[in-house]
């Protein structure tokens, strides 16, 4: 995939902070854009999985709000890509101006978009990508998954790589670009060193599921396990408490690596729970609200915006922890 613009995560959160001081107002009427410059989106979300997504769906709340002049129209999807796929339909049929996507997985896309096409509504992705044709969808707001896969195995690499070390890892929701991309950036950075993958098992990159994962990893593997591997800070963290639980120290007996870079991520990588994060900036609202409004007027726009993201171990983490947004 290419990147035709970078931002940064810095710039962004300074966007942002912008549009929401200053607002232009956007005067109230009804769905549809007929004519009052109201613009109707519907925003198809994944569901509440993680802290991260807390932190999109309140990024996209404020940029789609009416004082911007939108009426957003809210859908979670509870990471069912068949309600997800029903939810767009639904926006087709209630003729709204523009579909955004945050696709719970990568395929299964083309019959849907085609019908969005045909009845003239562009979908912009965020978040996630599809497999569908590029002709199907506007724009793509997001973070390229396969380089924080990268920079988490380079990290292990160089820490871990030319000793003897077994390694778990919890993996994000089978079929999303998120999981896949980061395996296969995280794989090509481990080859060729001495890490050997024990296990590696979905926790849909929730809290609970990853606790019930790591219990299970822990039961088999007990004190082998020397590091783990999370698509995501949330099963990392429900791994600590497997860890805890079964009396051993995370982020000593157990080294911890994960994506996302939230609040609580943060903190138990400050607290030395955690080794290494590599963040996943979930801000993009103020970015895909700027890009819908340009779509929806006819502006042209590029295929893809990614933001670029940072990573942390203790010490850095310590320094930002206060200065988080999300
Ligand atoms: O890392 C995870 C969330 O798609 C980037 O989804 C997103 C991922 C994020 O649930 O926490």
């Amino acid at each position: 995939m290419k990147a035709n613009k970078i931002i940064t995560g810095l710039a962004l959160v300074g966007a942002i902070a912008f549009t929401a001081t200053g607002c232009a107002g956007g005067g109230g009427g009804a769905a549809g854009g007929g004519g009052d410059g109201v613009i109707t989106v519907g925003f198809a979300q994944t569901g509440s999985e993680s802290g991260w997504r807390s932190a999109n769906t309140e990024s996209m709340k404020e940029a789609f709000s009416e004082a911007n002049g939108f009426n957003l129209i809210f859908n979670a999807a509870d990471n069912k890509p068949e309600a997800q796929i029903a939810a767009v339909r639904s926006f087709i049929n209630q003729g709204v101006d523009a579909i955004v996507l945050a696709p719970i997985v990568t395929d299964g896309w083309d019959d849907v978009l085609k019908e969005a096409k045909d009845a003239n509504i562009p979908v912009i992705l965020e978040d996630r990508t599809v497999s569908a044709s590029e002709d199907l969808y506007a724009s793509w707001i997001g973070l390229d998954f396969t380089k924080e896969g990268e920079t988490a195995g380079t990290w292990v690499a160089e820490n871990f790589g030319s000793t003897p070390t077994n390694m778990v890892v919890l993996e994000g929701t089978t079929g999303s670009s998120a999981a896949t991309d980061r395996a296969s950036g995280f794989d090509s950075a481990i080859e060729g060193t001495d890490i050997k993958v024990l296990d590696s098992q979905t926790g849909n990159f929730t809290r609970a599921e990853g606790k019930t994962v790591m219990e299970g990893f822990l039961q088999k593997y007990g004190s082998q396990i020397n590091l783990l591997f999370a698509h995501n800070d949330d099963m990392g963290l429900g791994a600590l408490e497997a860890i805890k639980a079964a009396g051993l120290t995370p982020g000593t007996d157990i080294k911890i690596v994960t994506i996302d870079a939230v609040k609580d991520g943060m903190t138990a990588l400050s607290k030395g729970e955690f080794n290494y994060i590599v963040e996943c900036n979930p801000l993009l609202g103020e970015k895909t609200a700027e890009v819908v409004k340009k779509v929806v007027a006819g502006e042209s726009v590029d295929k893809s915006y990614i933001v670029e993201d940072q990573a942390f171990d203790q010490e850095q983490a310590k320094k930002v922890l206060d200065s988080r947004p999300y």
